[in-house]
């Protein structure tokens, strides 16, 4: 399949990418490239904004998925320090740090294949109370049925993070105890019940320039295009199958983000994981090539980012403010 399926229902946009489309916007000269970004950027985006979530891992490791790049997968040993399901008074009171830190959306990940019953009940507590601090909420919980969705729409959930990671083709080279058609299926269930999607992927994982834009394509050609799209570099996990793999060129990482921005033109696009490795100049170029968010607070889910101080230095070199305040720091 040379390009992802076409659909008419509901465009976000009437904009609709075939991955030839694709390949010749990317393969225009860097400045060009950027320029057509940062103008998109700018009709649909206010320019030098950047809105800011915090992540929580509330249910660390010992995950039965193979996923070759994650430090939490029970498949490898990365001699990460595994917990079981936060209390629910836990989480508010790191959410209640992150609003006054900043953030405006809290995120909350989970290890899971999917959650069961008694999981998800305390879930929906956590996304009331974080609700009720005026924060936008955010889970990643793995596989959900159509049910599960509608129950996490009704305790008040903003957004579920489901990413599609890689290209089809790719796909089953990195993970082999889902597929990636699973994954589909769970997107269609998170926008049945009306939730808005964070869906994105990884840039670094041995895949082709071709695999990245076929990802970004199959994104954008979605009945809904993501309402939030992460895009994160490998951060290569000790342990892990992808430990060794070739750092990815971060020219080409700056090209990837600014085709998220011109194929998805009203989406957020979040500059997410490996912050902790890249320079102010390389993150810079993001920002120009159409980035709009990341996450703050100096972990992840558990692996490393940049600390606030940081961040907020960076902001200040670039010009850049966040969509909330960001006074208390
Ligand atoms: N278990 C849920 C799932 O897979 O959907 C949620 C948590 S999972 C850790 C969320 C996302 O984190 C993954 O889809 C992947 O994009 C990202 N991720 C995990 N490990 C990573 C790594 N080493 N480098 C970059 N991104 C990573
Ligand atoms: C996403 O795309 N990236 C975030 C969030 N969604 C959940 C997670 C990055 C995880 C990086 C590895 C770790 O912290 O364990
Ligand atoms: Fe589990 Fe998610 Fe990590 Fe895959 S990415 S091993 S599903 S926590």
């Amino acid at each position: 399949m040379s390009t992802a399926t076409l659909t008419t229902s509901a465009p976000q946009t009437a904009t609709r990418w075939t991955l030839d489309a694709a390949q010749a916007v990317y393969d225009l000269p860097l400045n060009d490239l950027l320029f057509q970004a940062q103008a998109v950027h700018r009709q649909h985006h206010v320019a030098n904004t950047v809105q800011i979530s915090t992540l929580l891992s509330i249910k660390t490791g010992k995950c039965p998925e193979n996923c070759s790049y994650c430090p939490q997968s029970a498949h490898f040993d990365t001699g990460l320090k595994t917990e079981p399901l936060m209390a629910v008074d836990e989480v508010l009171k790191a959410a209640q740090q992150a609003k006054a830190a900043g953030a405006s959306r809290f995120c909350m990940g989970a290890a899971w294949r999917g959650p069961n019953a008694t999981d998800l009940e305390s879930v929906c507590e956590m996304v009331k109370g974080v609700k009720a601090m005026g924060l936008e909420a955010c889970v990643t919980l793995g596989l959900l049925e159509a049910p599960q969705a509608e129950q996490l729409k009704e305790a008040g959930l903003d957004f579920y993070n489901h990413n599609l990671d890689t290209s089809e083709a790719h796909y089953s080279k990195i993970i082999s105890t889902r597929t990636f058609d699973d994954r589909l299926k769970t997107l269609d269930h998170v926008q049945a019940a009306g939730l808005k999607t964070c869906c994105g992927g990884i840039v670094g994982m041995g895949e082709t320039v071709a695999d990245r834009l076929h990802m970004l394509v199959t994104l954008a050609n979605m009945a809904q295009p993501p309402e939030s799209v992460p895009i994160n570099q490998l951060i290569p996990i000790p342990g892990t199958p992808l430990e060794g793999v070739e750092p990815v060129d971060p020219i080409a990482f700056v090209k990837t983000i600014a085709m998220a921005r011109i194929l998805m033109p009203d989406s957020v696009v979040r500059l997410s994981a490996g912050r902790e490795t890249m320079s102010d100049e390389l993150q810079a170029l993001c920002f120009m090539a159409g980035a709009n968010s990341i996450f703050y607070g100096e972990t992840l889910l558990t692996a490393a980012n940049p600390v606030p101080e940081k961040d907020l230095a960076l902001f200040q070199r670039l010009g850049l403010r966040s969509t909330t305040s960001m006074e208390a720091y």
